[in-house]
């Protein structure tokens, strides 16, 4: 096993908790849009098997609405774009006013990857402005000089479990995926990173968990008290079979 080299961090629910203030977000977008749509925590965790918000709104409409019908004369997909960007709007104003917080250990791993010469990346099915607002108010206004990859749902159309993204940022660091540790909270995150060659850690949420994680390097609560000694250590170690 090559020595470890890069740590590749999904977003949402990994380096933050974020999918209940996703949920509000999208519940705001539609009664502001007049949609008579309410998505609450139990539906909401089903739906997040859907990777992507825009994904999600469609998946909803047709599956769970049972028809996707024109409901303002404006097409099926400009509704989904303009509830998307609702949606992303209200998100932001959220993070922006202070509501969501890095993890529990997540912003002292970062640091101590940054002294140890490791080198870091993201890989996440959200959207640019959700990283930006979210890595903008966690690490201020240069935290893009930290990562040397990022990859978001504007470099990668095919979402999680599909690889493409984890697959961008690997050719993006020019390493080979058993010099990096992914990092990720759900399932799906999980099968994108192990698709793409790559140990992975798993932090699940509440939203997350009992999700199927068999292949994970570690499933832990989350990287609260986690060093790099710890990463090098286990990054040796043959992957947990459930
Ligand atoms: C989780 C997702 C995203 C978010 C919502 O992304 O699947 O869709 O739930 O964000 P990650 P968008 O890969 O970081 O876990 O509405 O911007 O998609
Ligand atoms: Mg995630």
């Amino acid at each position: 096993m090559k020595h470890l080299q890069a740590l590749l961090f999904d977003v949402d629910g990994t380096l933050a908790d974020t999918e209940r203030f996703h949920l509000e977000a999208f519940n705001q977008a539609f009664a502001d849009e007049g949609l008579d749509w309410e998505w609450d925590t139990a539906l909401y965790r089903r739906l997040l098997d859907v990777s992507g918000g825009k994904e999600r709104i469609l998946y909803y409409w047709n599956q769970v609405r049972g028809h996707v019908v024109d409901v303002d004369g404006r097409g099926v997909r400009d509704t989904v774009e303009r509830v998307h960007l609702a949606k992303t709007a209200a998100y932001e104003a959220m993070v922006n006013a202070g509501r969501v917080p890095l993890r529990p250990g997540v912003l002292r791993l970062l640091e101590e990857a940054k002294r140890h010469g490791l080198r870091l990346a993201i890989a996440t099915t959200t959207s640019p402005t959700n990283v930006a607002a979210l890595l903008r108010r966690a690490l201020g206004p240069h935290w893009r000089l930290d990562f040397q990859a990022v990859c978001d749902a504007s470099t990668a159309p095919l979402k999680k479990p599909h690889p493409l993204v984890y697959q961008q940022v690997l050719r993006t660091l020019g390493l080979p995926p058993p010099a990096c540790i992914a990092f990720e909270d759900s399932s799906n995150g999980l099968r994108a990173a192990r698709a793409a060659g790559m140990p992975t850690i798993v932090t699940p949420t509440r939203f997350t968990a009992g999700h199927d994680f068999a292949g994970a390097l570690r499933v832990l609560d989350s990287l609260s008290g986690v060093g790099v000694a710890d990463l090098r250590a286990w990054h040796g170690e043959p992957a947990l079979v459930h």
